[in-house]
């Protein structure tokens, strides 16, 4: 387990320890061991996690903030808990800038609802940029929508980086919004979030930061990011599906109204009116997703214990190592190209489409994804219907990026 392996920074990560606490890792796949190269869609959970949520409901469970009978209070504590745990993590003022949603998605959809919404005319612009995942897109279309307020968008340049320079002359006072991701799923780019939060402050326009991306792969700290808004998913970041976290600064979320009404988010009900409960039960209507936020916090810890720098560092040589790698296939093209760069390795293999590329290699055992990656418009601005994506985690190894490479030398000869 990897609880004992060590977060010396001298010492070579071990990735052989990390990978036997994933279980899943260790299955055939059409008679060939699994290589798991799809983890920007959805990460693999430690047997940390699967405990966690396991001894949760066959010792604690009961409804959370409503009982007084033993089970509720240990149930409450480990919700808490868990919002604590996290609140640490990406370093929050305080726990209650935390908000438990059920993804990044969902996060993203309710800023764009109870922020923007009600302060959005048509006059009114939204930044956001080309190199969106769909969910950092639709919401704010949605309200666009609904109040005639219009959206402006950062292009890119080749390699898949934000033309940052043209960033500042989106800005102007009828901005509402800047809402961007910090790591692109697509392509892998990191995007310049420091920069984009300090320009955008200078005149007075808050920012949302996608970081479904960023999570698994680098440190988050909010309060040096300076981010107005923070989104990310349990699922890409070790934990379980159904629960994500949207971090607010305190004061903006005070000044939000509820997005969602029921039970959990009120102090009083009449039928003349109602009251709302504080921070952060004001965005958590109906009963939450209890385990699923136990298990988001013990894949915090997991990740607090292999320590996130290591885990960079480490990702960071077999990202170069998979470039390497795959650039002496011939035909092959990179899509993003970024001078910074995070785990993600999108290509296109001349002839063959994608989806044939993912079936081949599929048959030799290897998950990659291909599609659009929910990033249509950076697949037209490249010209490419679609990609062959491989994501890595810190569970990936020199050897699955070998299989890779020979997977794709055998889908060549098919399509030969
Ligand atoms: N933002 C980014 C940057 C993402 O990568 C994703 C999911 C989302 C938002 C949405 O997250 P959800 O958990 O609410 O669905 N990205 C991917 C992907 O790259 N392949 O499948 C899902």
């Amino acid at each position: 387990m990897t609880q004992v392996a060590t977060t010396d920074r001298a010492l070579p990560f071990d990735v052989e320890a990390v990978r036997a606490d994933f279980p899943v890792l260790d299955q055939q796949i059409h008679g060939k061991p699994l290589v798991y190269l799809d983890s920007a869609a959805s990460a693999q959970r430690p047997v940390a996690v699967l405990d966690a949520m396991d001894r949760y409901y066959r010792n604690n469970h009961a409804n959370v903030h409503r009982g007084v009978h033993t089970l509720s209070q240990r149930a409450t504590d480990d919700y808490e808990g868990a919002r604590q745990r996290i609140a640490q993590y990406i370093n929050a003022r305080s726990a209650c800038e935390i908000i438990f949603t059920r993804g990044t998605t969902e996060a993203i959809n309710l800023v764009a609802n109870s922020y923007a919404r009600p302060q959005l005319g048509n006059t009114s612009e939204i930044v956001i940029t080309q190199l969106e995942h769909h969910s950092n897109i639709v919401p704010w279309q949605l309200v666009a929508a609904q109040t005639g307020a219009s959206i402006r968008v950062l292009p890119i340049n080749d390699r898949g980086e934000l033309e940052i320079d043209q960033f500042e002359g989106l800005l102007n006072d009828r901005t509402c919004i800047v809402a961007v991701n910090h790591i692109s799923n697509a392509l892998g780019t990191i995007n310049p979030v420091n920069d984009i939060v300090r320009i955008a402050h200078q005149h007075g326009v808050p920012v949302l930061l996608d970081g479904a991306q960023a999570m698994p792969h680098t440190a988050v700290d909010v309060q040096a990011l300076d981010c107005d808004f923070f989104a990310f998913s349990g699922h890409k970041v070790f934990g379980p599906t159904g629960i994500g976290v949207l971090y607010g600064k305190e004061n903006l979320l005070e000044q939000m109204p509820p997005w969602q009404g029921g039970g959990e988010m009120i102090l009083s009900v009449t039928f003349e009116n109602s009251t709302y409960a504080g921070l952060p039960h004001k965005f958590e209507a109906g009963t939450p997703a209890i385990a699923e936020a136990v298990g988001l916090g013990a894949a915090i810890d997991y990740i607090v214990a292999l320590d996130i720098e290591r885990i960079a560092a480490y990702e960071q040589q077999l990202l170069d190592y998979a470039t390497e790698r795959l650039a002496t296939i011939d035909g092959i093209r990179f899509i993003g190209t970024a001078r910074e760069k995070a785990s993600v390795v999108s290509f296109t293999l001349e002839g063959i489409h994608p989806h044939d590329i993912g079936t081949i290699v599929d048959s030799e055992g290897v998950a990659i994804r291909t599609g659009h990656h929910c990033a249509m418009p950076v697949m037209d601005f490249f010209g490419v219907p679609a990609t062959a994506r491989a994501s890595l985690a810190f569970y990936n190894n020199r050897d699955d990026i070998d299989r890779l490479v020979d997977a794709l030398h055998k889908t060549k000869q098919v399509f030969g």
